[in-house]
């Protein structure tokens, strides 16, 4: 039995490109720190929630003398927080080098199966031997990853005493916008506490939805639109060929259309939905529908009766009516906690929220189909978001434009014919092997991470920017965390998180999208990217997402 494929052997044999400027010793890196920031609004109140860590200045890492590095020993502890994305085990190996080229006798903590793992006193010493085996690959297996929340007082207690117990000096929170919210609160935490414990973000998530000026990409949506776009380019050829189905595809990305938007760039679809697009222009379901079936009865009068409609998971939250209805039943799912945990049958569970609901809402509810009720209902992440991966958003939109089709074929309105194929592309794209990009761009973020934590920072996230250079041109750095950081509202309560960046409608890619789609809609220009490939021309190897290039060619 072959314990490695080919390619994971070659890939464990590759050296990710570091930007120059890290690569100088630690003595001879200066950070520079620009001017005292804000956050995206209520500075007054996250002024005062975070006592100790608002306001502090952008950082950027430059040649130059470092005389206050801090050249102790030290112990720093990584936890994998969250969805998996390509790149997470290259960011523990940058930090595990960055530490040791500090000094051979640093040592990396892991903390095992998520935030848990510090709470829980759970966590495994990383040696040279131990991550050898795991350079370049996907996935979080190397220490596992969950969504727990460190939120409640004892919760935070036992953290504390986790990282004080073991002598941490540092702990870096690898996650995507809420966990890094909980590595805001607890930098504040320990400072509030006098514990000497610093607490430095990375930023992951496939859904690309945790960036801006500082942070121009989180790590992994460059690998997952990458699969996902040869897998939807494949559809497409499929389609060609038969010509004999609607594809309806939802891709992952929780409530951003990022990923759909940069799958739609890469494998142009006669249809790709924008859940911020929809929200903009307050589309009911039935206006959703109905733009699909006009795009349908358009081709069908050409004898086309085939098309790809990409569909972004988080849709349905941004249908004004089913996004009133989900910020209800978020509130009243996190008060009725209790009273619904003890209803065990789904029916009994459904009755229960139609009379706990206005009467509006509650007929709105009983209109959907009845999974997607249930999906409806299902228990919220510790964040409090609602489970769209497990929304089946696509078979309503299948089911709504059928029944339209059937109607308009009755009055004689529609002859061709309709036939669909559903599908969902999530858990798929979180853990390939990571492009070159996100191999490279996670191996500086963690070697970054080291920087920032010998020159004594906390509450900062890595940024590592210039992203649509090449690697060796790349911008160190770190970003205060409050700085991205606005009140929500959450579990029906006002709560301090970072906020998540969703598509922005006078944005270049999405002005890009919707001067390309009436064309796409009709014609069937197709692209078919294939799978990622480690080695060949930089332009196919190197390539950045579209969505990257659009945005910083627009502000460079
Ligand atoms: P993160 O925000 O934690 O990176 O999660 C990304 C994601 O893949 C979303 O796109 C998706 O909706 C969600 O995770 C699915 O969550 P789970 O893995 O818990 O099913």
């Amino acid at each position: 039995m072959d314990k490695l494929s080919e390619l994971q052997k070659l890939r464990l044999d590759f050296k990710p490109v570091l930007p120059s400027i890290l690569k100088s010793p630690f003595s001879s890196i200066k950070p520079k720190a620009g001017k005292p920031t804000s956050s995206i609004s209520d500075a007054a109140k996250l002024k005062e929630i975070f006592k100790y860590n608002f306001g502090k200045p952008v950082v950027t890492f430059a040649k130059g003398k470092n005389p206050s590095l801090n050249k102790k020993i030290l112990k720093v502890g990584v936890v994998l927080s969250g969805g998996q994305a390509a790149g997470g085990h290259n960011v523990i190996a940058g930090l595990f080098d960055g530490l040791k080229k500090a000094n051979k006798n640093n040592k990396l903590i892991g903390f095992l199966g998520g935030p848990s793992g510090i709470i829980d006193g759970k966590m495994v010493e990383i040696t040279e031997k131990f991550i050898a085996g795991y350079r370049n690959t996907g996935g979080f297996d190397i220490i596992q990853s969950g969504r727990t929340k460190i939120e409640t007082p004892e919760q935070f207690e036992k953290s504390k005493r986790t990282i004080l117990s073991n002598k941490i000096d540092a702990l870096v929170i690898v996650g995507g916008d809420d966990s890094n919210t909980n590595g805001a609160m607890l930098a504040e935490y320990f400072a509030a506490q006098k514990a000497p414990v610093q607490v430095i973000g990375v930023p992951k998530t496939i859904d690309g939805d945790l960036k801006n000026d500082m942070v121009e990409t989180s790590f992994g949506f460059d690998t997952a639109t990458k699969i996902y776009s040869e897998l939807v380019g494949n559809i497409c050829r499929d389609v060609n060929s038969a010509r004999k189905y609607w594809h309806f595809i939802r891709l992952m990305g929780r409530s951003a259309s990022h990923i759909t938007l940069e799958v739609a760039f890469q494998t142009q679809p006669n249809i790709a939905l924008i859940g911020e697009e929809v929200l903009e222009r307050k589309m009911t379901l039935s206006q959703v529908v109905d733009t699909i079936v006009e795009t349908i009865l358009e081709r069908a009068d050409e004898g086309k009766n085939f098309g790809v409609c990409l569909v972004p998971e988080g849709l349905i939250e941004f249908i004004p009516e089913i996004k009133e209805l989900i910020k209800k039943l978020n509130d009243l799912l996190a008060t009725h906690e209790q009273q619904l945990r003890a209803i065990e049958q789904i029916h009994a569970k459904k009755d229960y929220v139609y009379k706990i609901l206005e009467p509006r809402l509650a007929e709105l509810m009983k209109s959907l189909p009845a999974a997607i009720e249930n999906q409806l209902i299902l228990d919220r992440d510790p964040h409090g978001n609602v489970m769209v991966s497990q929304i089946e958003t696509e078979k309503l939109l299948v089911e709504m434009v059928e029944k339209k089709l059937r109607d308009m074929k009755k009055e004689g309105a529609f002859k061709g014919k309709f036939a669909s194929i559903t599908h969902f592309f999530g858990y798929e794209g979180r853990c390939g092997f990571p492009t070159n990009f996100d191999a490279n761009y996670c191996y500086a973020l963690g070697y970054n991470a080291v920087l920032l934590i010998a020159n004594g920072m906390t509450g900062y996230m890595s940024s590592v920017r210039g992203l649509t250079k090449a690697p060796a041109q790349w911008i160190a750095g770190g970003v205060p965390l409050t700085m991205m950081m606005n009140i929500e509202r959450r579990k029906g309560e006002d709560k301090p998180v970072i906020q998540k960046a969703l598509v922005e409608l006078d944005g270049k890619p999405f002005k890009a999208w919707s001067a390309m789609r009436k064309k796409l809609a009709l014609e069937d220009n197709y692209l078919f990217p294939g799978p990622i490939q480690y080695y060949g021309p930089a332009s196919v190897v190197d390539a950045t997402t579209k969505t990257l290039r659009y945005e910083r060619t627009a502000k460079e």
